[in-house]
C-alpha cells in the first residue's frame, strides 16, 4: 500500500515550529520588514529550538529530521516571515550543507557541528557579478601557497553575507571549481552594505570581497575541482527547500483570504458568496494541493538518497510560480486591503517574487528539467 502521511514526530515538529511561528514571528513580522533586519534574539531562539540545523544528522549537531523536517519547519517558518525562512534556507540548506555533502568528517566536525546547533551562522557565496545564472564562470580565483590557499576575488548577492560566521565558498583553481570553508574573521574577507531589495528585507544580502584570505588547506570541502557539483549537489536541496517555504506561504495566504472572504460584506452579502472570489479560492487550494505533493514526495526521495536534481528544479519552478499567482489572488481578494500596509498581504506579495529568481531563475530551472527529458527520451 501506498501512504503518504507524516509521522507522530514530524507533526510534533510542525506543532512546535508552528506555535513558535504564532508567538515568536509573526508578531514581529512587519518590524522585521520595516527595519530590514531580523534580531539576533529570533535567530537565538531559532538556534535553541533546533529549527537551524533541523535537517542535520544529531551526531553533527542537528535535530535529524531530515529533508523532510526542514520542508516542515521551512513551510511552517514561511507562514509567518520569508525573510526568516530566507535566513534560514542561507544558513542551513546551502550554507552549512555544502559542507556537509562534500567536506571531510573533520571539517564536518569543525563547521557543521557550531553551525547546526546555531552558535555560528552560515552563507553560501557562488555567486559573481558575471556568473548569475552562469554559475560556471567565477572569476574569483585560489592558489595553493605551502599549507594554505589564498583567496581573491569578487561575490554578489550574498544572502547572509553580511551576518555570517561561516561560509562556503566557490573559487577557480588550477584543477577547475573548489569548495573552501571560511571563516569570516579571516583578514581580507569584507562584506559590503546590505543591498536595498524589494521584499525580503529582513534578510541580509550583500557584496563580499576576498582579499588574500587565507585559509588552511584542511578546509578545502572535498577534493580540489569538484567545487561545482558540491554547488550543484546542495542547490539541489535548497531548491527543494525553497518551494517548502512558498508552500507556507501559500497556505497562510489561503487562510487569510478565506477568511477575510467570509468576514467582507458587499451588496448585502460577504464576497465568500460571489462566484468570482469562490474560484480564486479554489486555484489557490489547486496549487497548494500540486505544491504540497511534490514537496514532499521529492522531499521523501532525497531522504531515501536519491538523485532529485530534475525533481527539486520542478518544485522550486512549480511553487515559485503559483505562490506569485496566490499572492496576486490574495491581494485582489482583500482589495485595497490586500495593497495596505496595514495587513501583511502586501509583505507576502513583495518578499514572494524573489523566488522566481535565487537558487536559479525559473529559466534555468525550465532549462535543467529540458535537458534531463530529453537525455532520457522523454521518458519521466
Ligand atoms: S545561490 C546561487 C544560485 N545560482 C544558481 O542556481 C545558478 C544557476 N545555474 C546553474 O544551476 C548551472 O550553472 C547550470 C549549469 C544548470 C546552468 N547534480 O554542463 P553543466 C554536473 C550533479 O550542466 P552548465 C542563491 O541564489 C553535470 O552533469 N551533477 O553546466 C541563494 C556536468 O558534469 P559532467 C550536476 O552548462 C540565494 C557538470 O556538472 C548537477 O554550466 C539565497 C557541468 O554541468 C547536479 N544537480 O550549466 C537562498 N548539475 O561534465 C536562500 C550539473 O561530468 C533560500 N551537474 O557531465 C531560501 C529559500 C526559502 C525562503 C524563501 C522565502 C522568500
Amino acid at each position: 500500500m501506498f501512504e503518504f502521511s507524516f509521522t507522530e514526530e514530524q507533526q510534533m515538529l510542525r506543532e512546535m515550529v508552528r506555535d513558535f511561528t504564532n508567538n515568536e514571528i509573526k508578531p514581529i513580522a512587519h518590524k522585521i520588514d520595516a527595519e530590514e533586519k531580523i534580531p539576533r534574539e529570533l535567530i537565538n531562539k531559532l538556534a535553541e529550538i533546533g529549527v537551524l540545523g533541523v535537517s542535520l544528522p544529531e551526531e553533527y549537531g542537528g535535530s535529524g529530521f531530515g529533508e523532510v523536517g526542514y520542508c516542515i519547519a521551512q513551510e511552517e517558518i514561511a507562514r509567518g516571515c520569508m525573510s526568516t525562512a530566507t535566513f534560514i534556507g542561507a544558513h542551513q540548506s546551502i550554507g552549512t550543507n555544502a559542507i556537509y555533502l562534500g567536506g571531510s568528517e573533520e571539517l564536518r566536525k569543525k563547521y557543521v557541528v557550531p553551525l547546526a546547533k546555531g552558535e555560528k551562522i552560515g552563507a553560501f557565496c557562488l555567486t559573481e557579478p558575471q556568473a548569475g545564472s552562469d554559475s560556471f564562470n567565477l572569476k574569483t580565483k585560489a592558489y595553493q601557497d605551502g599549507d594554505e590557499w589564498v583567496i581573491n576575488g569578487d561575490k554578489l548577492w550574498i544572502t547572509n553575507g553580511g551576518i555570517a560566521d561561516i561560509v562556503s565558498v566557490f573559487a577557480r583553481t588550477p584543477k577547475g571549481i573548489t569548495a573552501f570553508a571560511v571563516e569570516t574573521s579571516t583578514p581580507g574577507f569584507q562584506a559590503g552594505p546590505p543591498e536595498k531589495k524589494m521584499g525580503i528585507k529582513g534578510s541580509s544580502t550583500n557584496a563580499i570581497s576576498f582579499d588574500n584570505v587565507r585559509v588552511p588547506k584542511e578546509n578545502m570541502i572535498g577534493q580540489e575541482g569538484r567545487g561545482f557539483l558540491i554547488a550543484m549537489k546542495t542547490l539541489d536541496a535548497g531548491r527543494l527547500g525553497l518551494g517548502a517555504a512558498c508552500l507556507g506561504a501559500a497556505k497562510e495566504l489561503l487562510e487569510m483570504s478565506t477568511k477575510y472572504a467570509k468576514e467582507r460584506q458587499q451588496f448585502d452579502t460577504t464576497i465568500s458568496n460571489f462566484q468570482a472570489i469562490q474560484f480564486m479560492l479554489a486555484e489557490m487550494a489547486v496549487m497548494i494541493y500540486g505544491m504540497e505533493s511534490i514537496v514532499y514526495r521529492t522531499a521523501v526521495d532525497y531522504d531515501l538518497k536519491k538523485n532529485i536534481s530534475r525533481q527539486s528544479a520542478i518544485v522550486k519552478y512549480f511553487c515559485s510560480e503559483s505562490l506569485d499567482k496566490v499572492a496576486d489572488f490574495a491581494v485582489q481578494i482583500h482589495g485595497g486591503m490586500g495593497y495596505s500596509r496595514e495587513l501583511p498581504i502586501e509583505r507576502f506579495y513583495r518578499d514572494s517574487r524573489i523566488n522566481r529568481i535565487f537558487e536559479g531563475t525559473n529559466e534555468i530551472q525550465k532549462g535543467i528539467i529540458a535537458r534531463d527529458i530529453l537525455k532520457r527520451n522523454g521518458v519521466f
